[in-house]
């Protein structure tokens, strides 16, 4: 699958990701690149437009330029969805008291917009791993990580999506949406 080479901006980031890289740089030194790009802020390989995610079902995004290991990801999101038939509302960030083990997260905010992947693994700036269709915390910012994938994508394994939902036991009973931007540093080394 060589899709995301015919995007325009790959040469401009593979040079900025270059001079970032020490002299014999290894496979694991690009582990850190894409990241390094992502925390210092600089131009992302993609920007997706605004999209809405409901609050009572998961919301699947493709990126158009597939997902691949090392890549660098941020996720920012904005609004508030309704929780409950009552419509008591709730920041995309969610409330700060940590959810119970019977809920989608155990141990983060109640509410609060997760997400996953469904092929490969996450790794958050903290370096907590967060596997395959396992949710990860994103509120209003996930903060930069790392996407980890053992294996290219093939038309075997076809590429990951991103699934978002929100760190609720029941959401069918929920309404509203949040709007979430997807900002993505491509690998150098993948
Ligand atoms: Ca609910």
């Amino acid at each position: 699958m060589k899709r995301r080479f015919l995007v325009g901006t790959v040469t401009a980031i593979t040079a900025v990701g270059g001079a970032l890289l020490p002299a014999g740089a290894a496979h694991a030194i690009d582990d850190v690149t894409a990241l390094n790009r992502c925390t210092a802020g600089a131009a992302t390989s993609f920007t997706s437009p605004s999209f809405a995610a409901g609050g009572n079902n998961n919301t699947p995004f493709d990126l158009p330029a597939q997902m691949f290991n090392n890549d660098a990801f941020r996720i920012t999101a904005t609004g508030s969805i309704a929780i409950n038939y009552l419509g008591t509302q709730k920041d995309v960030g969610g409330d700060p008291t940590p959810a119970p083990a019977d809920w989608p997260l155990r141990g983060q905010n109640q509410y609060m917009l997760i997400a996953k992947v469904d092929r490969g693994a996450v790794i958050t700036d903290r370096g907590r791993r967060f596997g395959t269709n396992e949710w990860f915390p994103v509120g209003r910012n996930s903060g930069c990580f790392r996407y980890v994938r053992p294996t290219p994508v093939s038309d075997d394994d076809p590429t990951a999506v991103l699934i978002f939902s929100y760190n609720d036991p029941n959401i069918s009973d929920n309404g509203g949406f949040g709007n979430i931007v997807v900002r993505q540093w491509f690998c150098t080394i993948c």
